[in-house]
């Protein structure tokens, strides 16, 4: 075959492939629900409660999409992933959306064949110690055990760090989550490094005496968390970040799970058209022009969602900083829906 025939044939195959595959939405309606890839169970973001059910900021993401798709946020399904497993466990359609603490780096958002439809929480990787250990920053950790968890971003982060600050340490790296946390609390390393937000969650959920633990002061890298998809479903991409913009958009229209049946009367434009009072918005997307109301209405806006989950109504009590809107300071910025 010639250079032409052999692209000639390229072409036609990935016709084929495209046209063959059925579209992420029609599988996950002709299902009847929506697989979204969690974590093991770390509470606050994805964890099962103890009635079985999972709840957390991620887990509010996936129903909100079951939302959006099924008017019944409770059309969804997780599966567990350790940080290794979740990457693959996408590319190959196990899945359908990882919604799971995972940070959006350059690598993953090209070279994986995933792509990232948004931030649902902007974090930095920190440092936890005992407090026994009588360290105060994070400069003072030269020589230190650092526990970690295999298939992260923390460990390539950490060794940066270490360099450019003149620091050695002796990485202790784990696959699952639960050896990280056992390893960590019988005293096998001296220090665990993951995102803020995990510290937090370990420190209150996995540690018998939080109070004998504290999270340093330094953050040593941007760590944006958000939902990822496969590459090459632009529909499938579009609902997943419209639904993130719906629950920010929400919120900055003060539209809340328990006025979202009053708003529906708002003279507000911006709030008919998130509300489909105006429709165009659902059929964008190929949803229901309530898909957005059906998100506020049964899971609520993403303010109601981190103090529920992570915040102020949590155990984990962690400020909103940075996860506050553009117009309190923070970096959440909803989209226009128009
Ligand atoms: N944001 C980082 C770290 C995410 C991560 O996987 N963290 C671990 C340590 S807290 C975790 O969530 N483990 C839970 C599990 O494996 O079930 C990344 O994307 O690589």
């Amino acid at each position: 075959m010639n250079k032409f025939n052999t692209l000639l044939a390229g072409l036609v195959l990935a016709a084929i492939g495209s046209t063959a595959q059925a579209s992420t939405l029609d599988t996950v309606k002709q299902r009847g629900h929506v697989v979204c890839g969690t974590t093991t169970g770390f509470a606050g973001f994805s964890a099962p409660d103890d009635k079985g059910e999972w709840k957390g900021l991620d887990v509010d993401l996936c129903k909100s999409v079951a939302a959006a798709i099924f008017g019944d946020a409770s059309k969804f399904k997780t599966v567990p992933l350790n940080s290794q497993q979740r990457f693959t466990a996408l590319q190959s359609g196990e899945i359908d959306i990882l919604t799971r603490n995972t940070t959006v780096t350059q690598q993953r958002d090209t070279a994986l064949g995933l792509q990232s439809p948004g931030v649902n929480f902007y974090d930095g990787q920190g440092f936890l110690v005992s407090k026994k250990l009588g360290v105060k920053s994070a400069k003072e950790l030269n020589g230190a055990t650092i526990c970690m968890q295999t298939g992260t971003s923390n460990e390539n982060t950490m060794a940066d760090w270490a360099r450019a600050n003149n620091i050695k340490y002796t990485p202790v790296v784990f696959d699952q989550f639960n050896e990280v946390v056992s390893a960590f609390a019988s005293g096998r390393c001296d220090v665990y490094s993951t995102d803020a937000s995990g510290l937090a969650s370990i420190r209150i959920s996995r540690l018998s005496n939080p109070n004998d633990y504290e999270v340093l002061p330094e953050l040593i890298s941007k760590e944006p968390l958000g939902p990822f998809v496969r590459q090459g479903d632009d529909q499938w991409y579009n609902i997943v970040k419209w639904v993130l913009q719906a629950q920010f958009n929400a919120e900055e229209l003060g539209v809340t799970s328990a006025n979202v049946d009053e708003q529906l009367k708002s003279t507000n434009p911006n709030i008919q058209r998130l509300l489909g009072v105006t429709p165009g918005a659902g059929k964008n997307l190929g949803l229901d022009e309530k898909w957005a109301y059906n998100i506020v209405k049964q899971v609520g806006n993403y303010g109601e969602s981190f103090e529920r989950n992570v915040g102020k109504g949590s155990p984990l009590q962690i400020p909103r900083g940075l996860n506050n809107l553009w117009t309190n300071g923070g970096l959440h910025y909803g989209l226009p829906i128009r």
